[in-house]
C-alpha cells in the first residue's frame, strides 16, 4: 500500500513512522510512506501557502493554488483510491473506516492547519473527510499519524500471529478482556485460574464473557450495532 501525505510540517510525521510495527511494515515493503512539504509548491518566494480569509475573522486558509498544484502533481504519477482531508468537521474514524482503508492502494492525506483549507478544494479533490476525535488539534498531522498507524498495522503480513489484529478490541465490537502474565501470584494478588488450567476451550468462552463484560460497563453503545 501507498500513502502519500501533504502536509506543512512534514517533521511532525517522521518519529510515528519510524519505529516499531509502521517500520516493520516499511521495511517488508508491505507500505510505502512518502511525506510531501507543501511548501514545495507555495505561491512565492515566501513559501507562502495561506492567506486571510474572505469575509473576515481570525485565522489563515490554506489556499487553493499550492494544494490543487501538489494534488495534481502527485496525481500524474498515481490514481489514489482515495484523497482524504483530515479536519475535526469530518466523519468520525473508527475501526470499519481502518478496514476499509486498508483494502486500498493508494491513498492521498492532506493535513490542514490554521483555519482549514479552501472549501473549493474540498470540494473538487477530496473523496473523504476524516476526524478522530470531538476535539481540535493545531494540525492534521497527529491525527494523520492515528489514521496511518490504525490502517498499516491491518495490512496482511504487517503483524505477526503473536501481535495479531484479528483479536483486537474493535473489531469484532468488543473490547478486548483483561490480560495477565508472569508471575501467577503478584502481592497476593492472582491471575483468574482459568487461565492457567490449559484448556483452551474454556479460556476462549472466559474470554469472550469478560470481554461481553467490560464492553457492557464501559462501552454499552457498542452493543446496539449502530455504527
Ligand atoms: Cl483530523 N484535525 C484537526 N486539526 N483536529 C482534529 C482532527 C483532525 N480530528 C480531531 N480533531
Amino acid at each position: 500500500m501507498n500513502i502519500h501525505i501533504i502536509t506543512v510540517a512534514p517533521e511532525l510525521l517522521e518519529s510515528p513512522f519510524s519505529h516499531s510495527i509502521m517500520k516493520r511494515a516499511q521495511d517488508k515493503s508491505l507500505l510505502n510512506i512518502q511525506l510531501h512539504n507543501l511548501r514545495k509548491w507555495a505561491i512565492n518566494k515566501h513559501a507562502q501557502v495561506d492567506d486571510y480569509q474572505y469575509g473576515g475573522g481570525a485565522g489563515m486558509v490554506m489556499m487553493c493554488e499550492p494544494l490543487a498544484s501538489a494534488i495534481d502533481e502527485l496525481q500524474q504519477e498515481k490514481k489514489f483510491d482515495e484523497i482524504i482531508f483530515m479536519t475535526p468537521d469530518g466523519d468520525a474514524f473508527n475501526q470499519h473506516t481502518a478496514n476499509q482503508l486498508s483494502l486500498k492502494e493508494n491513498i492521498l492525506i492532506i493535513c490542514g492547519h490554521y483555519k482549514g483549507i479552501d472549501q473549493r478544494i474540498r470540494d473538487t479533490y477530496i473523496t473523504k473527510e476524516i476526524s478522530i476525535g470531538d476535539y481540535v488539534l493545531s494540525g492534521g498531522e497527529l491525527a494523520a499519524a492515528v489514521v496511518v498507524d490504525a490502517i498499516g498495522r491491518l495490512i496482511p503480513g504487517v503483524l505477526n500471529d503473536e501481535t495479531s489484529a484479528l483479536f483486537d478490541s474493535f473489531q469484532d465490537n468488543l473490547l478486548a478482556p483483561p490480560v495477565y502474565t508472569r508471575p501467577a501470584d503478584f502481592r497476593g494478588m492472582k491471575v483468574p485460574e482459568i487461565l492457567l488450567q490449559g484448556d483452551q476451550k474454556k479460556v476462549e468462552e472466559w474470554r469472550y464473557e469478560q470481554a461481553l463484560q467490560h464492553t457492557k460497563d464501559r462501552r454499552p453503545d457498542l452493543l446496539k450495532g449502530d455504527e
